[in-house]
């Protein structure tokens, strides 16, 4: 350990390069999940800092005294008890913008993979079955005509959006607070959007606000039409009536990247022939998580120097420093 270098807990599987930046700059501790029983006195009582790829829960932000900042890997924070850190003062961020263009591409690939089952195209001639069988059947789902509602227009959810006029697509949308800066029709209820579309792609934070939002009567609301894509969080999806709703048509289908329980992944809905499914990989390009990882360490570095946090979670904004 040395004095003049603040130490930081690396919590959880850490990105490679948040990992060599730390260990570069400061003094590192790892721990591959947030267990109290991982860190002694000592380590406790040392830690200004952390590096998030794990849930971390009051009791642990409470463990470590002198603990300044949390700064998570992921634009998503709710793993972190971000409201109890605030009641702290412990600073906690995320990683915001950098990720969003590649989020949005993935969800427009996944979106066209569900409708028009190009995954299932491409296992059908790599088979061989194009030879001997003859062409893959047409898909009984389009894209074409298609009526788009975005439950959540963040930032993700509008450069989604914007793709999605590129298509040819009406957009509606379903957030708290409606947007002045943009022209789309904004529902106050999310079972009203999901009665006026019959494409649902969902964006939202994971969280007790969003848990399940996405239960069977928004579903019957869709339609047998409906398709429904998730790239937010997978607890924001009654994933039980999703896979009685699938089995039944009482929609079309679904593109899944986040599922409730990671990396565990309902059999049925491996099952169901009208699933299309990803293993959360929407930000998971070298180029994109690498400039995560630099923006998490990039708000350690800030924070620990005295300077306002990079990108601070909406919780914490009120006791960010000011710039110089
Ligand atoms: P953001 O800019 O904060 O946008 C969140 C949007 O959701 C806002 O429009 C917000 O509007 C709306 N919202 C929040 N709570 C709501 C509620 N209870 N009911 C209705 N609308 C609500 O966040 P972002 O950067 O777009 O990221 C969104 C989420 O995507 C992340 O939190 C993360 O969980 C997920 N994500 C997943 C992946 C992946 O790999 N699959 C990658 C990145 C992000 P109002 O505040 O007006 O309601
Ligand atoms: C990451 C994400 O896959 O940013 C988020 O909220 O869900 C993804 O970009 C995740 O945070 C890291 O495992």
């Amino acid at each position: 350990m040395s004095a003049s270098r603040p130490t930081v807990l690396l919590a959880g599987k850490v990105h490679p390069r948040v990992r060599e930046r730390v260990e570069a700059d400061f003094d590192a501790i790892s721990i591959e999940t947030a267990d109290r029983a991982l860190l002694d006195e000592d380590a406790r009582s040392r830690i200004r800092g952390m590096a998030a790829a794990t849930a971390i829960s009051a009791d642990f932000i409470d463990l470590l005294p002198n603990l300044e900042v949390i700064a998570n890997f992921g634009v998503g924070y709710d793993s972190v008890d971000a409201a109890h850190a605030a009641t702290r003062q412990v600073m906690v961020t995320n990683t915001p913008d950098v990720l969003s263009d590649e989020v949005a591409d993935t969800t427009v690939g996944l979106l066209l993979n569900t409708v028009r089952e190009l995954p299932k195209a491409e296992a059908y001639l790599r088979a061989g079955r194009w030879e001997r069988e003859g062409a893959y059947p047409l898909t009984s789902l389009s894209l074409r005509g298609r009526t788009v509602g975005i439950f959540g227009l963040g930032r993700i959810g509008l450069a989604i959006a914007r793709r999605l006029e590129a298509f040819g697509l009406p957009i509606h949308y379903h957030t708290r607070n409606k947007r002045t800066d943009v022209a789309y029709p904004w529902h106050a209820r999310l079972i009203d959007m999901a009665a006026a579309v019959d494409t649902l792609i969902v964006v939202v934070p994971g969280g007790a606000a969003t848990e399940k939002a996405v239960n069977a009567e928004v579903l019957d609301a869709l339609g047998p039409q409906g398709v429904l894509i998730s790239v937010g969080r997978g607890t924001t999806i009654d994933e039980p009536a999703l896979i009685e709703a699938l089995s039944d048509r009482r929609i079309a289908a679904a593109g899944l990247d986040v599922f409730a329980r990671e990396p565990h992944v309902p059999q049925a809905l491996i099952d169901l022939p009208n699933t299309c499914l990803l293993p959360h990989v929407a930000s998971a390009s070298l180029s994109t998580r690498n400039a995560m990882a630099d923006l998490v360490v990039n708000n350690l570095a800030a924070w620990l120097a005295g300077k306002p946090a990079l990108t601070p979670v909406p919780e914490c904004a009120s006791f960010d420093r000011k710039p110089a």
